[in-house]
């Protein structure tokens, strides 16, 4: 196991004002440059077929079998609606769930975008709509410099419109919202809190602002999903679950959370807390799969 942070990366390239002129010249091939000019624009692509229907429907064999050898365990995370609740890090436990985290294509256009080398930090894994409010994925997927970091959703079967399919706002990643100044609104708002009191409101505080501005910031799309597609996001893409017009509807994908090897991911109190241009300790080591970097982050577990 591997606890190296390793060397400070450069600003994203890919935000950069040129970023447009230096996908045409670095030479890859015409789906990565499209792919690469999409997240850089829209901030989201959508790879269609990525993934192999064959392999998606090995991973949700493999989550039948989970279930079925975890039936206690999983009558106690059932939510509301007795659904299973969101099955965090599947790829532990499903070797068909690893490899399509590790999907070569993804991986491909990640190590790109990001001039260095990707791997998985964590995973959650989705039977049915999350209906997610819009949000931005950044305050808990934190990295240092910013923004090393795309979210990587596939759909494990066709998603049904009626399920709560993905949405996101189109080209709303751009406008730049400093987590600092929430802080500090927290601290005047509730200046008796203790730490933990005052980064959650200050989250709720940075989660409103996305709420009320994504649309202005960009144009909403609810892309329409089948198995094996893969949606690649920017980290700073509003993007979240549309209410289930039918909620015992199944909406079968897994969303892979992917960094640079050499870049920790960091969570919303580094986000709102930490200070300065270097990242706070490395707070997990990383094993090697096929010459990938795969977070030591948690065993599988419903939460
Ligand atoms: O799958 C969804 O409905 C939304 C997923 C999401 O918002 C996320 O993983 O951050």
């Amino acid at each position: 196991m591997a606890t190296k942070t390793g060397p400070v990366l450069p600003s994203l390239w890919i935000d950069d004002p040129d970023a447009d002129a230096r996908i045409a010249a670095a030479g890859q091939p015409g789906w990565l440059v499209d792919a690469a000019r999409a997240l850089a624009r829209d901030g989201l692509v959508v790879l269609r077929g990525a993934q192999p229907r064959e392999l998606c429907e090995r991973a949700i064999a493999d989550y039948g079998d989970y279930c079925g050898a975890n039936a206690r365990y999983v009558a106690a995370n059932l939510d509301g609606l007795g659904h299973e609740k969101r099955l965090v890090n599947f790829h532990r436990t499903s070797e068909a769930a690893l490899a399509l985290g590790l999907n070569a294509r993804v991986m491909q256009l990640l190590d790109f975008v990001f001039g260095a080398e990707a791997g998985v930090y964590t995973s959650l894994t989705f039977k049915y709509g999350t209906q997610q409010p819009v949000h931005r994925d950044t305050p808990h997927f934190a990295t240092w410099p910013g923004r090393y970091f795309c979210g990587c959703w596939t759909a494990l079967r066709d998603v049904d419109p009626a399920a709560g399919p993905l949405f996101y706002y189109r080209g709303a990643h751009r406008p730049v919202v400093a987590a600092a100044p929430f802080l500090a609104e927290a601290k005047v708002r509730n200046p008796r809190a203790g730490r933990a009191e005052l980064l959650a409101l200050a989250l709720d505080l940075y989660n409103g602002e996305v709420i009320r501005r994504a649309p202005e910031w960009g144009e909403l799309v609810t892309p329409e999903l089948a198995q094996g597609d893969v949606v690649v996001w920017h980290a700073e893409t509003p993007h979240g679950g549309s209410p289930a017009q039918d909620p015992e509807l199944l909406r079968w994908s897994i969303v892979f959370h992917c960094a640079p090897r050499v870049v920790q991911v960091h969570q919303h109190d580094a986000f709102f807390g930490h200070v300065g241009e270097l990242p706070p300790r490395p707070r997990y080591g990383t094993f090697d799969v096929g010459g990938r970097a795969v977070g030591v982050t948690g065993d599988t577990a419903f939460m």
